[in-house]
């Protein structure tokens, strides 16, 4: 019989990038009494270049409990480059929090991600952010939410999903955007109220999809990901169905289920929790674990194919060896399919010239593994990224292509169309918005953006 485990909420925090998602959680977590008020900014960007750079890279897991129910919480990145780091948060949730600033509304990103959670019948709660902004046009803001969702679901429905205003900065939100209450409170019951809580099968087995991984000196590899069905207890003896219907059995060493930012030890875990198991050496993302007796995998987790290439070899030049000390083409390569493990959207192949070509989702993403590297002590050479172009059914050669949007100084606005077009972007949509800015829509082919982003910030100074 099909059972809900009302104990349990799992969503994700989606949005474009900076629309406020990691601040969001962070007023979750004080609201719910897990951090003290002064704790620091952004705690969920807890690595080195996230913290830095001030974006989210990787999607990320945390609970938080309200009115004795415990909310997982995975808050993903914005990023257009990071992409695959949504769709992989996504297969762990039953509804989303999509967050849209006040001022710029949804752009490309939250369509993007709206458009990956409707597909998956995520149930969606809307939250118009950042109302304390000078140029805030909340009212606006909601229509092109609702035009956004009706485009991508069809379904008029939609109209009635839950919508609140917020300041996520300060931990407040309403139903009104100048009548904000001075908690996230009514955010936080609507997602117990409206969110499903997560559904499973009672006469089926334990089953677990692993979205994630991680790894810990004592452990080993830790998988992570939800319990679809069944229960698991320390010391069961399981398996895990790799790619390819390969089984491999496991013994759980230990059970972990998350607390605030962290995991805390369990000894019994529920259907529908999302928990780190350790006791899996061969693990990949999008395997099942499941008992060997009734052996039965989940369908694997999908992500869009990646549109980017570039090519990473060891340092040839006569200056090598002084920047890094790990220099070999072995190791880099060794390196390169680590990164593949948890980062999904990343592909590397081994070319016959001892180079590499790693695939991915655009320029940033690859200049965020290359500075990854380079800070583990490794040097190496990359080449230009380039883009990745496919034949379709009838032959023919396609590219990826993207949407992009610009606001800029309305001075500038020619010089930047201009250089658009010299990229083959087609423009859809402008808009003077009277304070001296223009926004504008295209499509544009990958290849076209390659390198602009710099061009951009010069044109536009
Ligand atoms: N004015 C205003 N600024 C906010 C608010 N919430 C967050 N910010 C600011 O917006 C910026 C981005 O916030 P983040 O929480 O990192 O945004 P994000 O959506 O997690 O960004 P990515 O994960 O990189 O996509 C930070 O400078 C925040 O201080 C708000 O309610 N009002
Ligand atoms: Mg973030």
């Amino acid at each position: 019989m099909i059972k809900q485990n009302k104990d349990i909420r799992n969503i994700a925090i989606i949005a474009h990038v900076d629309h406020g998602k990691t601040t969001l959680v962070d007023g979750l977590f004080k609201q719910s009494g897990l951090v003290s008020r002064d704790t620091q900014d952004r705690i969920m960007d807890s690595g080195t270049l996230e913290r830095e750079r001030g974006i989210t890279i990787s999607a990320k897991n945390c609970a938080i409990k309200w009115n004795n129910v415990k909310i997982n919480i995975i808050d993903t990145p914005g990023h257009a480059d990071f992409g695959g780091e949504v769709e992989r948060g996504l297969s762990m949730v039953d509804g989303v929090v999509l967050l849209v600033d006040a001022a710029e509304g949804p752009l490309p990103q939250t369509r993007f991600v709206l458009e990956k959670a409707l597909k998956l019948n995520l149930a969606p709660i809307i939250v118009i952010n950042k109302v304390d902004r000078q140029d805030a046009r909340s009212e606006e803001v909601l229509d092109e939410v609702y035009d956004l969702l009706l485009e991508l679901s069809n379904d008029e429905a939609m109209l009635e999903v839950p919508v609140f205003y917020a300041i996520g900065k300060n931990g407040v939100c309403g139903t009104q955007p100048d009548k904000l209450d001075d908690n996230l409170h009514q955010l936080m019951d609507c997602i117990i109220d409206y969110i499903p809580a997560p559904t499973y099968d009672d006469a089926e087995p334990f089953q677990m999809l692993v979205s994630d991984l991680s790894y810990s000196d004592f452990l080993g590899r830790l998988a992570i990901g939800k319990i679809i069905n069944g229960r698991a207890n320390m010391y069961d003896s399981l398996v895990c169905i790799q790619e390819g219907n390969v089984h491999k059995p496991l013994r759980i060493t230990k059970l972990q289920s998350y607390d605030g930012p962290t995991f805390h030890d369990a000894t019994d875990v529920a259907s529908g929790d999302i928990i780190v198991l350790a006791g899996v050496e061969n693990v990949s993302i999008g395997d099942t674990i499941c008992t060997s007796a009734y052996p039965k995998a989940l369908p694997r987790i999908s992500v869009d194919e990646p549109t980017v290439a570039m090519l990473f070899s060891k340092n040839i030049s006569p200056l090598s060896g002084k920047e890094g000390s790990i220099v070999a083409s072995a190791k880099i390569w060794e390196r390169l399919q680590k990164e593949t493990l948890r980062n999904v959207s990343i592909k590397v192949e081994k070319n016959p010239d001892d180079t590499f070509s790693v695939k991915g989702r655009g320029e940033f993403q690859m200049a965020i593994i290359v500075e990854q590297m380079r800070r583990e002590g490794f040097e190496l050479c990359v080449g230009r990224p380039r883009t990745i172009f496919k034949t379709n059914e009838k032959g023919q050669k396609t590219e990826p292509v993207e949407y992009l949007m610009i606001d800029c100084p309305e001075e500038s606005s020619g010089q930047v169309m201009d250089k658009l077009a010299k990229r083959k972007a087609l423009m859809s949509d402008i808009t003077y918005s009277g304070n001296g800015r223009g926004k504008m829509k295209f499509e544009i082919p990958a290849r076209g953006l390659i390198g602009y982003h710099y061009e951009f910030l010069t044109d536009t100074r």
